[in-house]
């Protein structure tokens, strides 16, 4: 065969990958289970880029040039195994087989063991960007090993997005790190969508604003330190009108969020590492709380919303405290979603950079922005750093806004409106820098009832008190 990568499942996102590929003078093998799609891509884009078409999955095989590189977007689970099965028999050691679907990364963990025992690599690969990324440029977050990015990785760098020229691709890590930082950066994009309704929130009930009036305050939020995609997709969607209301657009859109799960992931595992994700954490109940349809029946009317008239004085300074405390509190959610790519790391002996992380999130994907420079460049002055807000450019950011902040979560308490995730980050900030927490009462309370035992202050060595007999102090 000469085809130098070919694609099998050609719905949207495989059909407008395989079509980036071409476009970017690759010979592409595509492939796919109902021959129709396969069909309809090379009769609409042929004219792209070299296509090889087959009917079969044999064909498809016999038509790449080796060590063969397939990659698979197909529905993720049971299908990516079933492709997976029909691939294996017809491959030969040394071929790389890339999952570029959603997969959840210990699915990709068990598909790696399983096909090196064949002699495969098998990358499991975040694609970020949706259709419109597949096709003009995606952030691209490869797995598996480094000896097949090495052959890899120039043709998957050639069709990511690029910021200043560097590709939004790099390889991340052995197995399942490449979907593991896909599923990170997708809870981080609840938590900033989920941050930006709540600044949405407060312009409209403190200020009384239209949803245009809103969209105006983040066209303008767009030009500073939240210039991002999300913050533009923001003013576009409260800009638009309802084409059969007349209304604005956001006025119409019922009130309840959907997921398709990656944030629960990401909010799984950090509870499995231990690892507080406040704001991804946040963001997925308000979804879960949004969509809590008896729950939020049985409340109307029957608890009082006690939202209080808010007569902001000036509102010049509120748009300004709201956005500060936006700001202050994105910093913290990529800060924990940061940490949870560490103790990941550390865990599953993954050796993942954030730095690149960082870097090639700059393009290509939904959480997009300019300040992921600014990540990086902290990653960079230090590698191991431990906490993100920690680096002298996020202290002084977030010091920076942390007065606006008190003032709009308290106002927010104060008025009824709910800021979970604004107020959350608060509280995490808070209690990351608090000299002493409450936690010596918990650990006392614990040796009390179940002889966990607690350390000391003032000593080294594990100790627990006879609370039940004549409480001296044993050491452990
Ligand atoms: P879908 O997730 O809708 O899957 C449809 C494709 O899977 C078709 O090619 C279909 O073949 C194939 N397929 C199924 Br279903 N069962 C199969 C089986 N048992 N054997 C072989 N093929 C099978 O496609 P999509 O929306 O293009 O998404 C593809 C992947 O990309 C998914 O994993 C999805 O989660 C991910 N995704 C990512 C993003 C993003 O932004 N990164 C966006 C959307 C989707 P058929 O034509 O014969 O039915």
């Amino acid at each position: 065969g000469t085809a130098q990568i070919g694609v099998t499942g050609l719905a949207v996102m495989g059909r407008n990958l395989a079509r980036n590929f071409a476009r970017h003078g690759y010979t592409v093998a595509v492939h796919n289970r109902t021959y129709a799609r396969t069909q309809s891509l090379v009769t609409e884009h042929g004219d792209e880029g070299t296509f090889v078409p087959s009917e079969s999955m044999a064909d498809f095989v016999a038509s790449l040039a080796r060590p063969r590189k397939v990659v698979v977007m197909v529905q993720a689970g049971p299908a990516t195994d079933a492709v997976i099965d029909e691939l294996v028999p017809l491959l030969e050691p040394g071929d790389i087989v890339v999952d570029a679907g959603n997969a959840h990364f210990p699915d990709t963990v068990r598909r790696e063991q399983a096909l090196r025992a064949h002699g495969l690599h098998f990358v499991g690969t975040g694609v970020s960007g949706g259709e419109e990324g597949a096709l003009n440029g995606p952030s691209i977050m490869p797995g598996g090993t480094a000896e097949s990015y090495a052959s890899l990785g120039p043709i998957l760098e050639a069709i990511s997005a690029k910021v200043d020229g560097v590709p939004c691709c790099t390889h991340v890590g052995p197995d399942g790190a490449g979907h593991f930082v896909k599923m990170v950066h997708n809870g981080i994009e609840y938590a900033d969508m989920q941050l930006i309704a709540e600044a949405y929130d407060l312009l409209r009930q403190g200020l009384g604003a239209s949803a245009p009036e809103i969209g105006e305050v983040f066209a303008a939020w767009n030009t500073g330190d939240l210039e991002s995609y999300l913050i533009e997709v923001t003013a576009e969607v409260l800009a638009h009108t309802d084409a059969a209301t007349g209304r604005p657009f956001v006025d119409v859109v019922a009130d309840a969020a959907e997921q398709k799960g990656t944030g629960r992931w990401t909010v799984q595992n950090a509870l499995d590492l231990g690892v507080p994700i406040t704001g991804i954490a946040e963001a997925t109940f308000a979804r879960a709380l949004s969509g809590s349809a008896p729950q939020r029946a049985a409340a109307r009317g029957v608890l009082p919303a006690d939202t209080l008239a808010w007569n902001v004085p000036e509102p010049g300074a509120f748009i300004e405290d709201v956005r500060l405390a936006l700001y202050a509190s994105k910093l913290v959610a990529y800060s924990q979603g940061f940490d949870q790519i560490a103790a990941a790391s550390a865990q599953y002996g993954w050796d993942i950079d954030r730095a690149a992380m960082a870097r090639i999130w700059r393009g290509g994907c939904i959480i997009r922005a300019k300040f992921l420079d600014r990540i990086t460049q902290a990653y960079e002055r230090n590698p191991e750093l431990p906490l993100l807000i920690a680096d002298p450019y996020f202290t002084a950011a977030v010091s920076n806004g942390v007065a606006a902040w008190r003032r709009v979560v308290a106002a927010a308490a104060a008025h009824g409106v709910p800021t979970p995730a604004f107020s959350s980050s608060l509280a995490y900030y808070d209690g990351v820098r608090a000299e002493r927490l409450p936690a010596n009462l918990i650990q006392a309370q614990r040796d009390f009832f179940g002889a966990h035992t607690y350390r000391r202050v003032d000593r080294d060595g594990v100790f627990h008190t006879d609370w039940s007999g004549d409480r001296t102090e044993q050491t452990w």
